[in-house]
């Protein structure tokens, strides 16, 4: 990780979004991707529900959550001091690991993820809050790369409204004016991440290429941060109609 901590910050706080090239080596890709093949085959079934989201298909993970809870060595990766010092500053604070958890975003059937703010689910204040979204297999104009809307996160919380897309159940009432060709994509090399703000708006279209897009994702928080009753009250609404978010 070759990276500028003022002026990833100038760009964060512009932005809300960043990208970091080769955020992890291609050693740390290949053992990322060996610990999940071996999660999902090996313990994956005897998990709750909430371990993960399936696709259409009932059979193909579309997302693994609670990596931190359920799996000690994605928690102690979350844990990595290189990483926490690179989001403290961001964050505004010390960092709190908040999840570790996955869009795999299949070969084929990958389902897109409507246009959101993380902070419809997380319901933080102040948003002192991100992901690190790491690209495990390499994110290409067709495989269904995440686009970000610039700035966005400067204009406070959308209406939301419920999407009914399972793994992403709460959405933005009403997707972004700005079009998709002035949005940030990130297009990324294995290993390298973007970090968004958690009121960054963003979204990712389906993957109907031959080539999986596999991202790794850890979110953090400021330690001073609070839960909002009226986000949550919202949130709440849209994962009952939606289990599990
Ligand atoms: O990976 C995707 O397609 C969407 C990711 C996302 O919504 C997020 O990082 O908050």
């Amino acid at each position: 990780m070759n990276t500028n901590p003022a002026q990833l910050l100038a760009n964060y706080e512009r932005d809300g979004v960043v990208l970091i090239r080769q955020f992890l080596s291609d050693d740390e890709v290949a053992e990322v991707r060996a610990e999940l093949e071996r999660y999902i085959r090996d313990d994956l079934a005897a998990l709750p529900p909430d371990a993960r989201t399936l696709e259409k298909d009932e059979k193909t993970v579309r997302n693994l959550w609670r990596l931190e809870k359920y799996n000690e060595w994605f928690r102690q990766l979350g844990e990595r001091a290189d990483i926490r010092a690179l989001v403290a500053p961001l964050v505004h604070g010390e960092p709190v690991l908040v999840g570790v958890e996955t869009f795999n975003k299949p070969a084929r059937i990958g389902s897109g993820v409507p246009y959101h703010q993380d902070n419809a689910y997380f319901c933080q204040a102040p948003p002192d809050m991100l992901t690190v979204w790491v690209a495990i297999d390499a994110v290409t104009e067709a495989n269904g790369p995440v686009f970000f809307v610039k700035g966005s996160h400067k204009d406070g919380m959308r209406p939301t409204k419920p999407s009914g897309v399972r793994g992403n159940s709460i959405g933005m009432a009403e997707p972004s004016a700005v079009p998709l060709s002035e949005q940030f994509c990130g297009l990324l090399a294995p290993g390298d991440a973007t970090i968004h703000q958690c009121e960054t708006i963003h979204h990712s279209a389906p993957n109907t290429t031959e080539h999986p897009r596999l991202g790794l994702l850890f979110v953090y928080r400021g330690s001073h941060t609070q839960t909002d009753p009226k986000l949550k009250a919202a949130y709440a609404e849209a994962v009952a109609l939606t289990p599990p978010a």
